[in-house]
């Protein structure tokens, strides 16, 4: 199988290193709207450089969108018109209308799409899935998420991304949405800007937190920063009525125990592509099966369009000041 790759940013590079080492791809084309990034890869990885996105698609079987949000809804409607399947990184776009378009459009074509949350593929995650599912946790009483990156990102990444609801956020709310098997039924979200003054050159924050009550009545909050000096920290501690359990906590957890005898959580993680690199390999791995036929896709584009609709619920929380429900946002 031939893949396109459009895009060679930091997540575009470690889709190209992956999918250059996968024994289902023989070829790598890669292109980039900054020519010198897309031979560089192309070189690393023993890949070939196209100067367009239409002659990435068009020398591929099959494509992955790893291009800036804004350039994902135009870029998707060009693979569903060229027939090729699919791997779109999140968010699936830039707005809700053009989420929710890209929806109905994938949906009529039948081209099989995939969506790039790759915390799904994460072993403790998918572990934490299969106890809920066994029951092996009882009721779900609340589950808290923590989202600290270890650095802010370039500034100029800050406008293109659509804020950190729909940058960041976006994955926690579709690891709830994963774990339980429920809709978030309403939120309340605040932010502010604590450390870094160029995110409000953009309207956005770097440091929020969110209130979500689910529709079975299971509650969440989740805690996020754009910096943490300990390192990268993502976790899901989820309390129910027979078990107790975390992800995220073990020998990288970037913070300190201050009890007498407590663990020492040693080194922290130094950013995402570390901290989940066997999970990008996972789905995409499995995003070749899904192009290859072989299965169905883990992630669709409406699994995209729902943890959008609760990131838009929660800037619309944030900017004026009220719990959303989600009935609202569609
Ligand atoms: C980035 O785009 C990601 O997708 C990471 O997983 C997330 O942790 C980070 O905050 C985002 O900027």
């Amino acid at each position: 199988m031939r893949v396109g790759l459009i895009g060679a940013g930091r997540i575009g590079r470690m889709h190209g290193a992956v999918l250059a080492s996968l024994p289902g791809v023989d070829a790598v084309v890669v292109s980039d709207v900054n020519a010198a990034a897309a031979e560089a890869l192309a070189a690393e990885i023993g890949g070939r450089a196209v100067a367009t996105a239409a002659e990435a698609i068009d020398s591929a079987d099959a494509v992955v969108v790893a291009a800036a949000t804004d350039a994902h809804a135009p870029l998707l409607r060009q693979t569903i018109a060229a027939s090729r399947p699919t791997f779109i990184e999140k968010p699936l776009a830039f707005t809700l209308e053009e989420s929710r378009e890209l929806v109905d459009l994938v949906a009529s074509s039948g081209v099989p799409v995939q969506v790039g949350f790759q915390r799904r593929f994460d072993t403790a995650y998918a572990e934490a899935r299969r106890l809920v599912v066994a029951g092996e946790l009882g009721v779900i009483y609340t589950i808290r998420l923590i989202a600290h990156d270890a650095a802010p990102p370039p500034e100029a990444y800050i406008p293109t991304s659509g804020g950190i609801f729909r940058d960041s956020s976006v994955h926690d709310f579709d690891s709830l949405r994963f774990m339980t098997g429920e809709e978030v039924e309403d939120v309340v979200a605040v932010g502010s800007v604590r450390g870094f003054e160029m995110f409000s050159r953009y309207g956005d924050s770097d440091t929020v937190a969110a209130l979500l009550r689910m529709t079975d009545g299971t509650i969440a909050t989740l805690s996020q920063t754009r910096h943490n000096p300990r390192g990268y920290d993502i976790r899901m501690e989820i309390v129910g009525s027979r078990d107790t359990v975390s992800i995220g906590l073990g020998p990288h957890t970037p913070t300190r125990s201050l009890e007498p005898g407590g663990p020492d959580f040693g080194t922290g993680w130094d950013g995402f592509l570390a901290r989940f690199e066997p999970a990008y390999r996972a789905e995409l791995e499995r995003f070749i099966d899904v192009a290859g036929g072989r299965a169905p896709s883990p992630c669709t584009a409406d699994d995209g369009y729902q943890a959008m609709r609760i990131a838009v619920a929660a800037g619309t929380s944030m900017a004026e000041g009220r719990s959303v429900r989600l009935a609202e946002i569609v």
